[in-house]
């Protein structure tokens, strides 16, 4: 295993619930540390660039409203193999499917209103990180 970044993002159902605080132990319970974060209203354009891999989807257009309809928490998240782990601690992405004690079980309120976003490999994890970051912004 290595040390990785990835980019999570709280998103505004979370922030709406004042569930930031609850969600930052979960990932630091978990064995990452937030080596950056920032709380932000994205703007559309900013939102339909960065879910731009799934713009032909049908959901596409609702995602992008809910993901400007209040504030998110962006973040690097940095531990031993961080993307893979992030990934369990969120839990799958329809909380239906979501195991015990992950933040998408506990938190989620839909699939699409699902609490958190986290990179999925090692190549979207830099784009992303450097889609919200600059380098000097990032602390480990
Ligand atoms: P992930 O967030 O678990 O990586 P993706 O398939 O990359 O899941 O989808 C990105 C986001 O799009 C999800 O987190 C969720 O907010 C939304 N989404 C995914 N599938 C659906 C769907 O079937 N209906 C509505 N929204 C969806
Ligand atoms: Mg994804």
């Amino acid at each position: 295993m290595a040390v990785e970044r990835t980019l999570s993002i709280i998103k505004p159902d979370a922030t709406r619930r004042n569930l930031t605080g609850k969600i930052n132990a979960k990932f630091e319970d978990g064995g990452l540390r937030i080596v950056a974060q920032k709380r932000v209203q994205l703007s559309k354009a900013q939102a339909e660039a960065f879910y731009g891999v799934h713009r032909e989807r049908g959901f596409f257009n609702d995602l992008v409203s809910f993901m400007i309809s209040g504030p998110v928490v962006l973040q690097v998240l940095e531990g031993e193999n961080a993307i893979a782990r992030n990934r369990e601690i969120m839990g799958a992405t329809n909380p239906a499917n979501a195991a015990e004690g992950t933040i998408r079980k506990e938190f989620a309120e839909s699939i699409e209103a699902n609490s958190v976003h986290g990179s999925d490999a090692p190549e979207t994890a830099a784009q992303e990180i450097a889609f919200f970051f600059a380098g000097t912004e990032i602390v480990g």
